[in-house]
């Protein structure tokens, strides 16, 4: 071959992939960790990344996708705030030829050829694993309700309003309360509400939880680290102490509650993994050759406690 057949396939060979991708906002500790995920791995893989914050408005998302159509991306990547609202949008993709790979959260469309694949978190496991988590600590530590009565009180910070994270991590919770034959013997919800999956409304509505109930709150489920962190400030100026008078379970497993765990301040967190970026630019890679790749891909997730948070933190990725 020519020296300049060979320039010509190299060069077809590295044509650079100009990918859109559509993020939630940088509502907490682990967005920011999977933000910095995806723009990292673009650079190792050499794709021409257009990202774009919807600073939490699936309204910003659609025009986001709108804009990556005009500007004829390769691929589109899209973390859906919210489960539903999307197939109109995601129509508009598939009339340009345009594929779409759904990261992180999941979502509901009447076709699901409208994406070709889902990368992303098992929140129904996650909130199983929380209940299982909190069962397996009251018996170990014969946990006695605060306020003398026969059932532990639990309250819950729930995440996004409509976000699968926040009914999957809910259903899977709840699931395991009424498949455990004793669990409405044991435990009692006595409040459950949204706190946006920020540290700010976490601590708010702690406090509002902790105006009406502050002797009879035995355990906290927070649907994310950062509102458990809120929730501990909320705790605290309550004067009573985290982790001990009210046991602390969150959802992420972010620096940010190693650090709390270690201070002595939060109990346990189940595992959340940002790290999807690599995965994503894999999977965009063997689409656009025209791979065939799996429906539907959950990366890996664990539990954490913590007496081991001070051995395990200097390894925490994010
Ligand atoms: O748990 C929370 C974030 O969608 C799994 O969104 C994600 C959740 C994560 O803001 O911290």
């Amino acid at each position: 071959a020519s020296i300049g057949a060979i320039i010509a396939s190299s060069a077809v060979q590295a044509k650079q992939l100009t990918i859109g991708f559509s993020q939630i906002g940088a509502e907490s500790e682990w967005r920011t960790a999977n933000t910095n995920d995806v723009k990292e791995a673009a650079k190792a893989h050499n794709v021409n990344l257009k990202f774009s914050d919807a600073q939490q408005k699936q309204e910003n998302q659609i025009k986001a996708i709108r804009t990556f159509i005009a500007q004829k991306v390769d691929l589109i990547g899209l973390v859906p705030i919210v489960a539903t609202g999307w197939d109109n949008i995601l129509r508009e993709a598939k009339r340009a030829k345009i594929p779409v790979l759904i990261v992180d959260r999941d979502l509901t469309v009447s076709d699901p050829s409208l994406y070709v694949a889902k990368i992303g978190t098992d929140s129904y496991a996650e909130g199983q694993k929380v209940y299982k988590w909190i069962d397996d600590y009251v018996k170990a530590n014969n946990v006695k309700p605060r306020n003398g009565g026969d059932k532990l009180n639990i309250v819950i910070l729930e995440g996004t309003v409509g976000a699968s994270a926040t009914t999957g991590r809910g259903n899977g919770f709840n699931d395991a309360l009424k498949a455990d034959p004793d669990g409405a013997k044991k435990f009692n919800i006595l409040a459950s509400q949204t706190g946006d999956f920020t540290r700010q409304k976490g601590q708010e509505v702690m406090e509002s939880f902790l105006k009406s109930n502050r002797n009879d709150i035995d355990i906290l489920f927070a649907m994310n680290d950062d509102m458990a962190l809120g929730a501990v400030q909320a705790i605290e100026a309550a004067g009573l102490k985290p982790s001990k008078d009210i046991i602390i379970v969150s959802v992420d497993g972010v620096k940010g509650i190693f650090q709390a765990m270690i201070d002595g301040k939060t109990n346990a967190t189940v595992e959340c993994n940002p790290l999807q970026g690599e995965l994503f630019f894999q999977t965009a890679e063997k689409v656009l050759k025209g791979e065939s790749v799996p429906k539907s891909v959950f990366v890996e997730e664990g539990v954490y406690t913590a007496d081991k948070a001070a051995e395990v933190f200097p390894s925490r990725k994010y």
